[in-house]
């Protein structure tokens, strides 16, 4: 759960009047969110589901910097004449779904060189044996480990400095990041307990619950959703027409039985939980009214209504993108003005975190 009632900060103390046993800890820490998406190709309606429609809520609630985490889209091969524009595409996203930058920081993450700066110290925090266990790193290579780039081995380390740099303490995302979670939370309980710094890291909170938590592939009940899965007609992109995502529906692959009376008609059956798991995010009903409405209907009955339903939630979105992209000058500038918002709250935990290792 949210905790919405903020603590109050322990001021980080400048490293001239630090003491050297620094025993003033554990610090207070204000509730504060990061996360961050991959510029790593079109962003999809599991992206829309899992992050940014949380994004959007915790806005309101507390104080919240969303990255485009290009830093991480390198760590597998990217075209460079693309990726700056990819870079736009993320963030006319997240404006278009609803981010408001004057409330949100949102910036290009290789625009604050202290990320790396802080992955660097936290690799030497991280042990071999965790990152070997991270599920994510032998879905990506499968067979290829040895042709992977060691930034792709790394990359938890990289996120969890993402989200320490700023002390977050709740990161909303979907499913598929829990363990890189869990990797945050160990990396900040060793850094405390090796620094003596009880309480400067916090542990943060992985906010994953939601309907959109776990969106699957269109081809694929047992795949999540993916930017980088080769076929397009596995998912359903934030900038696909009407058309297509009715066709890319149409061709979703499913079973030839009718849809059941309750949930747990659905076991087994992960193409048709998908979809219907689908039509409840969008829809905001639960899966058991889904399916009240829908029990005993085929496919070719649930498809096209969940084909309109897509369109009527996604078709703002879509043009509100296209607008924004057509002005890349302005995203650029919106994103330059967050990136200094985000060294300003880095510094000082940077600086500090640096003294405690014992950098002059
Ligand atoms: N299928 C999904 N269902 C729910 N949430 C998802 N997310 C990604 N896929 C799903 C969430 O979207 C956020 C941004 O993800 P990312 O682009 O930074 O990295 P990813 O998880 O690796 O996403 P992709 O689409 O699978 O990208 P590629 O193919 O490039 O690796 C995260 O919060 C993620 O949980």
């Amino acid at each position: 759960m949210v905790r919405l009632t903020p603590t109050p900060q322990v001021p980080l103390l400048p490293p001239h009047q630090r003491p050297l046993d620094m025993t003033d800890l554990p610090i207070a820490h204000v509730p504060r969110v990061f996360s961050g998406v991959q510029p790593s190709g079109a962003l999809h309606l599991g992206n829309y589901l899992g992050a940014l429609v949380k994004f959007v809520d915790l806005q309101h609630r507390m104080e919240c910097l969303y990255c485009v985490v290009d830093l991480h889209a390198i760590t597998q091969p990217q075209d460079p004449r693309l990726l700056a524009a990819q870079t736009r595409e993320i963030a006319a996203a997240y404006f278009a779904a609803g981010v408001d930058p004057e409330r949100a920081i949102v910036f290009a993450q290789s625009a604050v060189p202290e990320h790396v700066e802080l992955a660097w110290i936290f690799n030497c925090v991280a042990r071999l044996g965790w990152l070997d266990r991270m599920t994510q790193f032998k879905e990506k290579t499968g067979k290829n480990k040895e042709r992977a780039s060691v930034g792709l081995y790394t990359y938890p380390v990289l996120q969890a400095a993402d989200i320490l740099l700023y002390r977050a303490t709740h990161v909303p995302v979907g499913e598929d990041q829990k363990q890189h979670l869990e990797l945050t939370r160990d990396i900040a309980a060793k850094f405390n307990h090796d620094f003596g710094a009880d309480g400067f890291f916090p542990l943060p909170e992985a906010l994953i619950e939601g309907p959109g938590a776990r969106v699957m592939s269109l081809r694929d009940g047992r795949a999540k959703m993916s930017k980088s899965d080769p076929s397009d007609q596995s998912r359903i992109n934030l900038l696909d027409d009407a058309d297509t995502i009715a066709q890319k529906v149409r061709r979703a692959r499913t079973d030839p039985a009718p849809l059941p009376e309750a949930p747990e008609g659905l076991a087994e059956r992960p193409e048709a939980e998908n979809l219907i798991g689908l039509y409840s995010a969008l829809s905001g009903e639960s899966v058991a009214q889904v399916l009240k409405r829908f029990a005993g209907q085929g496919f070719g009955v649930f498809k096209p209504a969940l084909a309109d339903l897509m369109v009527e939630k996604l078709a703002p979105i879509t043009k509100r993108m296209r607008d924004l992209m057509s002005d890349p000058a302005e995203i650029d500038c919106i994103l330059a003005k967050g990136a200094e918002r985000a060294r300003e709250l880095a510094a000082p935990i940077l600086a500090e975190t640096k003294a405690r290792v014992g950098f002059l």
